[in-house]
């Protein structure tokens, strides 16, 4: 019996063990993981977005795919995000967004804020931005 038990012990040790080695290398080799991550995330949601595939997103885009952004966090579909609706965004974001303090997110106060993140973005103030405008724009924040 105790030599079961210490036999379950040795597997438990080794498999901990090969968990912690995993977390090890995970976190060794994840600022490059990561950042290739956040690159071809950025990417593909830049795709997306751009819809006439013309390499550029002009305002309407952003719109649009704010709009469809909206309405796949709106889980309750009453037309406003709450903050439960929104929990990737810090409690400070929500209170950034939430403009007239009613407690919910609703598409104008989120689009005001893209606009301006928008015209921020848009370092040669042309109307549209490119993918590196919006990499640029994102490592700044
Ligand atoms: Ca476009
Ligand atoms: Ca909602
Ligand atoms: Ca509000
Ligand atoms: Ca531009």
């Amino acid at each position: 019996m105790l030599f079961r038990d210490r036999h379950k012990l040795r597997k438990l040790c080794q498999s901990l063990g090969s968990a912690l080695v995993a977390i090890a290398l995970a976190s060794a080799s994840s600022p490059v993981a990561a950042q290739n991550a956040d690159e071809q995330a950025s990417r593909l949601a830049f795709e997306a977005a751009d819809t006439d595939g013309d390499g550029r997103l002009s305002e309407a885009e952003v719109a649009m795919d704010t709009a469809a952004a909206f309405a796949a966090e709106d889980d309750n579909g009453d037309d406003h995000l709450q903050p439960d609706e929104l929990q990737e965004a810090g409690p400070g974001d929500f209170q950034a967004l939430d403009e007239n303090n009613d407690g919910k997110v609703s598409f104008p106060e989120v689009m005001r804020d893209k606009v301006e993140d928008f015209e921020a973005a848009d370092s040669d103030k042309d109307g549209s931005l490119t993918y590196e405008e919006v990499r640029q724009y994102e490592s700044q924040q």
